[in-house]
Formats: C-alpha cells, structure tokens, sequence
C-alpha cells in the first residue's frame, strides 16, 4: 500500500462492509392462534411493522415465520400488536374484548381459557 490515506479509506470502507453484513435479518417461527383466510390477512398485515421483511402466517401448522431486523423490532414486539388485534401467540395473549370483536369465523379456540 502506497498511501496511507489510501490504506485507511479501505478499512473504513471494509468496517463498513462488515456492520453491514452485523445488519443481518433473523428469522423467527412461534404460534399465533386463529382460523381462516381473513385472520391469516390481520396477522400479516399488523406483523408487518418496520423492520420485518416478511411475515406469513400458516393457517394449517398456525406458525407464523417472520424474517426482521434485529436493530428495529423483536419477535416479542410483533407478537404483543398482534395479540393487540384479538389473535393470542405464543409470548402475548390477546385482551378479551378485543377477541370477542372479531367477526365469527375468526373466533378460534383459546388454548389459555
Ligand atoms: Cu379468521
């Protein structure tokens, strides 16, 4: 290396590069109880918040895979909003009166009553 300002222009560069890649998205599986079509679009939609990349619910397996940043959101703050719209999850429980609005056929079984 000639120049020395050179050479640490490239380890800034590098360091960079690195906290970069620190960045990575982490991917994590938990339960999320609900029935039909209509619950798997609620709790994709409101596990979308910022810093998730992809959230898909299975209505058979009732596992929901969410792919997020580390730095912006966990697994236990998306399962608290989605507990906050009626459906109970693995870490967070949904409050009553927010489970008896859903409409009917979302009215799954509550495994914690
Ligand atoms: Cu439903």
């Amino acid at each position: 290396m000639k120049s020395p300002l050179l050479k640490s222009v490239l380890i800034a560069a590098l360091v960079f590069a690195g906290s970069n890649l620190l960045a990575q998205e982490k991917t994590s599986t938990f339960k999320v109880y609900g029935n039909c079509g209509m619950c798997k679009k609620r709790i994709e939609k409101t596990a979308n918040v910022e810093g998730v990349s992809k959230a898909e619910w299975n209505k058979d397996t009732k596992i929901l895979t969410l792919v997020y940043d580390e730095k912006k959101t966990d697994a236990k703050t998306v399962q608290q909003k989605i507990a906050a719209v009626g459906h109970d999850t693995e870490l967070a429980v949904a409050p009553d009166s927010t489970y008896s609005k859903l409409p009917g056929c979302c009215l799954y079984e509550r495994k914690s009553k």
